[in-house]
C-alpha cells in the first residue's frame, strides 16, 4: 500500500482492521454486547451442526480416498460459516458455493443429498424446494449474479420479507460476476446479504496476489453500502453480524444500507479439494497456527463454561450425527444413475450438440454394454 491515501476524496484502510469478534480463541466472551440472543437449545443446535458438517466432510473425504466417492472442497476448519444459515429464517434464500455446504446442513437438508453431489449423481443437484436453497455452483462467482438477481425478482414480486444470502470465496472477487453482482444490489436496493469466505487462498493463490486493497469487506463502499471484517473462526461474531445484515436486508434504518459484504476471516485446514496438495504451498508452522483457532473447540469451551453442554449431551449429539451421515452414505450408494441423465434438467429441449452427444452414449452402450461405463472412481 502506498500511504498516500490523503490526497484523494474516498480514505481506503492501508491495513486490515480488527475483525469483529465475540468469543476469543480459548472461548471466553470478548464482547458481551455482541453475544447473540439464543435459547440454550439454539446455542446448542448451532454446535451440532457444525459437528455434523465436520463429520459429512470427513466423510466425504474418506469416501473419495477409498475411491467410492469423486472430489469434494472441504470446508475442514472452516465451520463457523453454519453460523450464517442459523441466523436466516426458513423463508429466506441460501446461495451458497461447493465449500459451504455446512450451511445446507444446518437447514435440515440431508447429507444425501451432499454425497450423491460428490458421487456426480444427478438428483444430488435437486434440493426439495421447501429448503429455499440453491444447489451450490462448481463455476466460481455465478451464483452471485443469480442471488442478485433472485433478489430483485423477489421485491418484483412484492415479497416483503425476504432477504437472499450468498456465499462465495475470496477467489472469486476476481471475477467480474462479482463486481457485476454487488453493483446491480447497491444500484436497485435488493435485499441482499453477500459472504465471501476469505480462507486466504484460491486454491494456492494467497491473497496478498487477490487483490491490493487491504480487506475485501471495504469493497462494499464502491457499490454504495456497508462492509464489515469478521473473525470468520468465531461462530458467534458471525452469528451477530449476519442477523444484523438480514434484518438490515428486511427492513434498514435511517442511514443503514439494505446490502451487506461480509468478509469472514478464516482457514481451510484441508487442501482446495481433494485432488489438492497443500504442503506446496502453505508451511505446516501455518497450519498448525490456524488449528488453535478451531471454531468448533472454541464454541465448545465456551458451551461447557456457560452450562450449556457436558459430556452426555456432546455424545448424544455425536450419536445423532453419526447415524443421519451413515444412512445418508447408504442411500447416496444405493441409487443406481443411468448415465442419461447427465442430459437431463439442463436444457428444456437438448441442443443439437448435446443431442449428438446422447445418442453416442447410447450407441456406445448398445455396442460394448453397461460394464464399459462401470469404472467406479478410481483415481
Ligand atoms: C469461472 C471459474 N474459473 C476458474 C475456476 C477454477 N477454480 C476452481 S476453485 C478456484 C479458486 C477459488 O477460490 P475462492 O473463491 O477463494 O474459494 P475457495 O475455493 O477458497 O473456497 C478456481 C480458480 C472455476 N471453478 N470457475
Amino acid at each position: 500500500m502506498s500511504g498516500k491515501h490523503e490526497l484523494f476524496q474516498y480514505p481506503a484502510p492501508d491495513d486490515p482492521p480488527d475483525a469483529v469478534r465475540v468469543l476469543d480463541e480459548n472461548g471466553n466472551v470478548v464482547a458481551d454486547e455482541l453475544l447473540p440472543n439464543l435459547t440454550d437449545e439454539e446455542f446448542r443446535k448451532l454446535y451440532a451442526d457444525m459437528r455434523l458438517t465436520r463429520r459429512t466432510d470427513r466423510r466425504g473425504v474418506s469416501l473419495q480416498r477409498q475411491g467410492r466417492s469423486g472430489t469434494l472442497a472441504s470446508c475442514y476448519g472452516q465451520e463457523a460459516h453454519v453460523a450464517t444459515a442459523h441466523a436466516l429464517a426458513e423463508t429466506d434464500w441460501l446461495i451458497p458455493c461447493y465449500r459451504e455446504f455446512g450451511t445446507m446442513l444446518a437447514r435440515g437438508i440431508d447429507p444425501k443429498y451432499l454425497f450423491l453431489h460428490w458421487m456426480g449423481k444427478e438428483p444430488g443437484d435437486h434440493i426439495p424446494a421447501e429448503y429455499n436453497t440453491v444447489a451450490p455452483p462448481t463455476p466460481i462467482a455465478t451464483q452471485i449474479p443469480h442471488a442478485t438477481g433472485m433478489a430483485m425478482a423477489a421485491q418484483l414480486l412484492g415479497w416483503e420479507d425476504t432477504a437472499f444470502l450468498c456465499h462465495f470465496g475470496d477467489g472469486a472477487t476476481s471475477e467480474g460476476d462479482f463486481h457485476e453482482g454487488l453493483n446491480f444490489a447497491g444500484a436497485f436496493d435488493t435485499p441482499s446479504v453477500f459472504v465471501c469466505n476469505n480462507n486466504q487462498y484460491a486454491i494456492s493463490v494467497p491473497f496478498s496476489r487477490q487483490t491490493g486493497s487491504a480487506t475485501v469487506a471495504q469493497k462494499a463502499i464502491a457499490y454504495g453500502f456497508d462492509g464489515v471484517y469478521v473473525d470468520g473462526m468465531d461462530p458467534l461474531a458471525v452469528y451477530t453480524v449476519t442477523e444484523e445484515a438480514v434484518r438490515r436486508a428486511k427492513s434498514p434504518r435511517e442511514g443503514e444500507s439494505r446490502q451487506t459484504l461480509i468478509e469472514l476471516l478464516l482457514y481451510r485446514l484441508g487442501g482446495h479439494s481433494t485432488s489438492d496438495d497443500p504442503t506446496k504451498y502453505r508451511s505446516a508452522a501455518e497450519v498448525e497456527q490456524w488449528e488453535q483457532k478451531d471454531p468448533i473447540r472454541r464454541l465448545e469451551v465456551f458451551l461447557r463454561e456457560t452450562g450449556r453442554l457436558d459430556d452426555e449431551a456432546i455424545e448424544s449429539i455425536e450419536n445423532a450425527n453419526e447415524a443421519l451421515v451413515d444412512d445418508a452414505v447408504v442411500a447416496a450408494e444405493a441409487l443406481h444413475q443411468e448415465p442419461e441423465s447427465m442430459f437431463e434438467h439442463v436444457f428444456h429441449e437438448l441442443t443439437p450438440e448435446l443431442r449428438r452427444q446422447a445418442d453416442e452414449l447410447a450407441a456406445l452402450r448398445e455396442q460394448y454394454g453397461d460394464e464399459a461405463f462401470d469404472v467406479g472412481w478410481r483415481f
